[in-house]
Order: C-alpha cells, then structure tokens, then sequence
C-alpha cells in the first residue's frame, strides 16, 4: 500500500492529467484535492482526448475508484456536464464519489469572479474559485452533505443570501432568491445524493485496506495561495502537504511526492513570469491551437505565456513539496532546437541572489542562463530515458543536479503512452 501526492512543480499546466492517467493503472484510488473548474488536465488515451476539470484523471480505469475530495470548491453543473462527457465515452463512473465536506461553488461564485476580473483582475478562469474559497472562509458556504438534508440547505442559503445580494447590489446585479438556489439544489441532490461519501471514514477504509492512493494537485506551486506569487495566485494550497489536509490523515503517511515539470515554463494569468520569451524559439512551441497539445488554456483556451526552464522555481517548490521524483513532459516539444537555454539563478540590482524572492522583486529579477546544445532528433518513439539522445539526457541531467532530485518519467508526446521511464 501507498499514499503519493502528484503536484505541479511549476506554474500549472506540466502534464498532470497525462501522468496521473498512466499512474491511475497502478492505483486503486485518486483523490482530486484542491481547487475547482478552473483546472484543465488534459488526458489523451484510447478513449478520446478528454480536458477534465473536476473529476479525477484515474477515471478511464475502471478498477480505479475516484475521489472528488474536501478541499475542493464544486460547480455541480459543471460536474454534471463532465460526467456526461465520461458516460458518451462509455466509460463507468460507478467508482467516481465526492467527499460530503466539498463545498458547493454557487452561481453568485462565479458572477463575482467575473465581475471583479471585468474591474482590474489578477487573470482569473472566472470559474468563481476565489469567491467560493471567500464564503468558505466566511462560513458562508454549502457543502455537498447539504444535499442530504434539503431542510438544512435552505437555512443555511436564508442566511447566505442577502450576503451576497448586498455585494450584488454595488454591482447593480438583480438579487438572488433563496427559492431559485433552492431549487437548484433539489436538483442537484437527485444527481448527486448516491455520490456523497464521508470523506474520513471513506479514505481511511482505502488506507486501511492496503490500497495504492494518489493524491492528484491541480495548478502548480506557484499558484499557491500561501508560498505562490501572492496576489497572482489561485485560492487553495495546490502542494503537497495539502493532500493530508483534504483527506484528513496524518501527513507522515504520504509514501511520495510526485512533481510534475514542463521541458520549458508556461503560465497563465497576471503576475512575475522571470523566464518569459516573447516571440523567437519558445514561440513555436505554442503551436496554433489546433493540437490537443498546443499551448492553449485547457479550461479558457486563452494563449499561455511561455519562457524557458526555470530551475530557481524547481528548487523553491521542491523545497515546499520534497520531490522523490520528477516527470519531465513535453520534452519532444524541444526536438527541432538547436540550442536550449536553463535559467540557473536570478539577479538583482545586478547582484545574484540566493533566497527565492518575493513578488515585487521576482518582477525585478534577471534572469542567468546557461546554454545547452539541442538533440536535433525525434523523440516521440522513444520509451526508456536511457535510449534518449546524449544531448536529451544531459538536458535532463542538468536539471537533475541543479534542483538535487531525479527525474524518473520523461514526457515525450501528449498520448498516455508516450512516456519514457528511467
Ligand atoms: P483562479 O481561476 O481564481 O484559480 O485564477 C487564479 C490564478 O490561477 C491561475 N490558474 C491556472 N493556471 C494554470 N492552469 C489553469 N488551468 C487552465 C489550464 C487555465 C486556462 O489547464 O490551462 O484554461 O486558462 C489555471 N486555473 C487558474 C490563473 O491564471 C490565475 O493566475
Ligand atoms: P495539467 O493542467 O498539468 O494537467 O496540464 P494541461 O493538460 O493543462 O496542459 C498540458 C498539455 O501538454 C496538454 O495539452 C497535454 O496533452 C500536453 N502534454 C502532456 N505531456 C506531454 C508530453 O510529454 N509531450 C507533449 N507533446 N504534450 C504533452
Ligand atoms: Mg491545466
């Protein structure tokens, strides 16, 4: 039995849908653990190419159980679109529970996301993340074991709603009605009701039985609310000391940490991004957005921002989430370059710097790179790392040594195959 953590190790978007469906068939149980909608994890397999936002990508096994755990803030519409999705695939979501403490992500979430993004936002997915995560805080929030007792529901949206109508009113939004969101949630308990586990109970039977568990993290470390590049973040803890939280088990019981790193940096949203390129080489690896892999936002479709290799990041998020190993995607995406650039260190008022810095500095920081010579050949074909090109394997060794861990599991295409192992 084991409990692994599989986290992004950058700024999101590393390839954890991909790893997480090739861990899933050795894994009894998936636990997603933060965060909502606003998650795009792409999963390309023989049954389709699929970008799941809130169901775990262990469910294309069908002896996989998956979990949508307490951490999580839930759109049930949302969820309900996703699973439809599974079901036309003809794939089971008998496995598929959702954790009775997840909270539910309101209609009035995501009218408020949107409207404070139309007013000078940070970049959000208008998903309604951060304001779910607010009302959550406010103890203003319903959660999925509401569902189970309708009588409850209701009191509890009596008591939220003119809440939230008197924040509506400074935006001259119509109110809402306890009876339209009650309604919403009749529905939704119909949906739903056979889903709802007791997340502790539920886990710890799992850990009990000796089962292999992933914990699967959305977004990436520097998207944490607490160690990211605050304010530029999202609304949960997307590392791994999280999971223990979500799941309500000791932290000393995680066996391995998983992080997750592109070949080269992406991010999306407002805030510090040292490594960006705009225009050149890192350019192409966009794409033009018709390839499930280009470099497209998996939830917005907006065009992500790119850069190269950025091992000051590596090291500070492997310093918060102890990496025992790293996956390595998109490696294939460098096969055409004749040169690959590492940042190495960052400098500040010309003067190179050791701690990683806050945000306003991080802006400030320029970038130190060393230059690696390109492999210049096809990698997609290959599935062991050490049949990968010299020049590949000392990109990748490089890496290793500069952030003190190991890389077991390189990216070489988008497919759930595609991967070479060490
Ligand atoms: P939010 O919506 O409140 O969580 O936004 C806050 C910040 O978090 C960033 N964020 C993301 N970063 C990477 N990937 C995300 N998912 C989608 C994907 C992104 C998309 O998989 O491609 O489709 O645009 C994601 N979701 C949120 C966001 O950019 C803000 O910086
Ligand atoms: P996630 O949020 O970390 O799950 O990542 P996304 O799905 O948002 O973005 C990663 C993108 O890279 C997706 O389009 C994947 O299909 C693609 N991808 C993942 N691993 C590889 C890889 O090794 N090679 C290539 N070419 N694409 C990959
Ligand atoms: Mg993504």
């Amino acid at each position: 039995m084991s409990i692994s953590v599989l986290v992004g190790a950058q700024w999101g978007d590393e390839g954890k849908g991909k790893m997480v469906d090739y861990f899933a068939q050795q894994s009894d149980l998936i636990v997603r653990f933060q965060g909502g909608d606003n998650a795009g994890h792409t999963v390309i397999n023989d049954y389709g190419v699929f970008k799941l936002h809130l169901i775990p990508c262990g469910v294309f096994n069908k002896d996989c159980q998956c979990l949508i755990g307490t951490g999580l803030v839930v759109n049930p519409d949302v969820l309900f679109e996703e699973m439809q999705q599974i079901v036309e695939a003809k794939l089971s979501l008998a496995g598929l529970k959702i954790s009775s403490k997840a909270h539910i992500l309101m209609p009035y979430h995501q009218k408020l996301d949107e409207l404070m993004e139309a007013s000078g936002g940070i970049g959000t997915t208008k998903r309604g993340i951060g304001q779910a995560y607010a009302y959550k805080a406010m103890r203003k929030s319903l959660r999925f074991e509401d569902l189970l007792n309708l009588e409850n529901a209701k009191k509890k949206l009596e008591n939220i709603v003119p809440v939230v109508n008197d924040q509506m009113a400074s935006y001259q939004i119509e109110p809402y009605t306890v009876a339209g969101l009650f309604e919403k949630c009749q529905v939704w308990a119909k949906t739903f009701a056979d889903m709802i586990v007791n997340p502790v109970a539920y886990l710890h039977e799992q850990i009990d039985a000796d089962k292999n568990i992933l914990f699967e993290g959305q977004l990436g470390a520097m998207k944490d609310i607490d160690l990211g590049i605050f304010p530029y973040v999202t609304s949960s803890n997307p590392i791994a000391a999280y999971a223990a939280v979500s799941g309500g088990f000791p932290a000393k019981k995680i066996d391995k940490v998983i992080g997750v790193a592109k070949a080269f940096s992406s991010a999306v949203g407002a805030g510090p991004f040292p490594t960006e390129e705009f225009g050149g080489t890192i350019d192409i690896l966009r794409g033009t957005g018709e390839k499930p892999d280009d470099e497209f936002g998996a939830r917005t479709g907006r065009s992500r921002r790119l850069g190269w290799i950025d091992i000051p990041v590596l090291k500070y998020t492997h310093a918060i989430n102890g990496y025992d190993e790293l996956a390595l995607c998109k490696i294939d995406k460098l096969d055409d370059l004749p040169e690959i650039k590492i940042c190495v260190d960052y400098k500040l008022d010309g003067k190179l710097i050791k701690e990683f810095p806050n945000t306003e500095d991080l802006e400030k920081v320029e970038p130190v790179y060393i230059t690696l010579p390109g492999w210049l050949s096809d990698t997609t074909k290959i599935r062991r790392l050490d049949d990968l090109p010299d020049n590949a394997k000392k990109y990748i060794k490089t890496i290793e040594d500069l952030v003190g861990t190991t890389v077991a599991y390189v990216g070489v295409g988008p497919d759930r195959e595609d991967l070479a192992i060490r």
